[in-house]
């Protein structure tokens, strides 16, 4: 028989599993409620769960999984033109919302099972499908087109969140805080089907807050996951009150990931609440690569040493592998194992490409210190950009922001911010009468995104080019 993904999820089991505000449910109501939800799933090929921040989606991302379905999460503020892509390509048999939720009309045409708290059932009995089965198709950027769907097994979720486990001592008792958002893998698969795997419990804050992160640390909260935007952001509210500092010292694990953590955060933190933050290092195709381990040297600027069971490598620009550990030689991170996905959802061609003799490049830049530490450096491809811990390709932005009449030509580049890592910039050649760059970030939020609205705009005559009309983003400079 294959072992379960959530082997926890026991009726009778009256252990708070997830809490959203006032919304509480057990491990035996989750199994109770999922079961009754899971029970008119069965069979489907792919189901879409519109993915607010609440307990519903938790509901309904772990019915599916016990059906054996898989998942795609929707960013419940997704704007027209990726809705229409994410529902044209994983064209999903149905959508789950919570009873109330309004639908835009993309997935408001898709048949509809809201997801009813008081509606119970008996745990879903049925076999668990294979482990090479998908569990997830997530959503990323890439540098150009619309964002592929990542095909993720229920064999990468399970082992990684072992791994993960293993590293960080993360067990049943253990009560998990975070305010990430539940469409990508940090908030959704770590976030809620980790706690859920090892029995334990998710406190989820809906939007994240300083002093709501810290009042559930001093008290039941044992580990927070976040990006480093809001590990920023604590640093900031550390240092202006001791208390709240306190109350984030009394976690067991601050974990960042998503993007880098800069040194300065890091040491602002350690500073005020005596507690060095944890990073680990994944991708949405891989989950999770590297951490550092919960009695590890938590070095500022470095991710720590491969996951159990992960495999890991630099590459020089020839694409041959190095052992150098000198702290000095950057190569390109690959990396193998059981926490690898299937591929992209209908892109053989981005599948093949994004693989090199079985090995996943990962396009991001990386040294090796002499024991082993891996320390980010630098990322492959100048048309990504990681803001807030969101991965964002410059080239659909581009396109949206030609969709707007006021724009003749554009381009997108990113650059440092203290907040959010890296900040939007939209370069734009105006056509007859200027936009103003409030009018091109709703546009873009409308149409994209919000988090992939550019932040700052500025106006030129032309774009630099070389002779070939290719822009010149170098040269583009603020
Ligand atoms: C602003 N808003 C607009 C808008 N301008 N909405 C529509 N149109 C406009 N023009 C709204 C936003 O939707 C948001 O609403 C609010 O105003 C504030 O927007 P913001 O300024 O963008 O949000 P901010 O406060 O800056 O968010 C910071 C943040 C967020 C850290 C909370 O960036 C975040 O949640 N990041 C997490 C990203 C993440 O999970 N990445 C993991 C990827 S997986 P509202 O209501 O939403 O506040 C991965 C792999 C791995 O990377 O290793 O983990
Ligand atoms: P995504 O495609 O949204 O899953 O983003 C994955 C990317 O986030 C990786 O390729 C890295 O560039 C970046 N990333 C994740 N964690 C870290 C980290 N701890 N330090 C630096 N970059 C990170």
């Amino acid at each position: 028989m294959t072992p379960r993904l959530l082997p926890g999820l026991v009726t009778g089991n009256d252990r708070v599993a997830l809490r959203f505000g006032t919304d509480v449910l057990t491990h035996g109501e989750l199994a109770s409620v999922a079961g009754s939800l899971a029970a008119g799933l069965a069979g489907r090929t792919r189901v879409a769960v519109w993915a607010t921040p609440t307990i519903q989606t938790c509901v309904a991302v772990v019915a599916a999984l016990t059906a054996g379905v898989p998942v795609v999460p929707v960013n419940p503020k997704a704007g027209s033109r990726e809705l229409e892509h994410i529902v044209a390509d994983s064209a999903p048999d149905l959508v789950l919302a919570a009873p109330d939720a309004v639908l835009p009309g993309e997935l408001g045409a898709l048949p509809r099972i809201a997801v009813e708290l008081g509606v119970t059932g008996t745990p879903w009995p049925g076999e668990e499908p294979d482990p090479e089965t998908p569990a997830f198709v997530v959503y990323t950027s890439g540098t150009t087109g619309p964002p592929k769907g990542v095909v993720l097994p229920r064999r990468a979720v399970a082992s990684n969140l072992d791994a993960l486990a293993e590293m960080w001592e993360w067990t049943g008792a253990d009560v998990l805080v975070h305010a990430l958002p539940l469409f990508h893998v940090h908030g959704l698969i770590l976030g809620v089907v980790g706690p859920l795997r090892r029995g334990g419990s998710l406190h989820h804050l809906g939007r994240f807050a300083s002093e709501v992160a810290a009042a559930e640390l001093a008290g039941p909260g044992t580990m927070l996951f976040g990006v480093p935007t809001m590990y920023h952001r604590l640093a900031a509210d550390c240092e202006a009150d001791p208390a709240l500092a306190a109350g984030i010292g009394s976690a067991r694990l601050l974990v960042s990931g998503s993007a880098a953590l800069p040194a300065t955060d890091h040491e602002r933190i350690a500073t005020t609440t005596g507690q060095r933050v944890v990073e680990r290092y994944g991708m949405t195709e891989t989950l999770m690569n590297c951490g550092v381990r919960v009695s590890g040297d938590r070095r500022p600027g470095s991710v720590g040493l491969p996951l159990p069971g992960v495999e890991l490598r630099l590459v020089d620009d020839a694409g041959v592998p190095f052992e150098a550990a000198d702290s000095e030689t950057v190569g390109e991170i690959e990396v193998r194992g059981p926490n690898l996905f299937l591929g992209y959802l209908n892109r053989p061609d981005a599948t093949d490409a994004a693989l090199h003799d079985g090995w996943f490049r990962t396009g991001d830049m990386a040294v090796r210190d002499p024991d082993g530490y891996v320390r980010i450096v630098g990322r492959r491809a100048t048309d990504l950009i990681k803001s807030g811990g969101y991965k964002i390709g410059a080239g659909e932005i581009e396109n949206a922001l030609l969709e707007h009449p006021g724009v003749a030509e554009a381009a997108v580049t990113g650059e440092p911010d203290e907040d959010l890592g890296e900040r939007i910039v939209a370069w734009v050649v105006p056509a007859e009468t200027t936009p103003t760059a409030d009018e091109l970030a709703d546009h873009v939020a409308k149409l994209l995104s919000p988090h992939k609205r550019p932040r700052v705009v500025r106006y030129l005559d032309a774009l630099p080019r070389n002779e070939m009309g290719k822009v010149l983003k170098r040269a583009l400079d603020g």
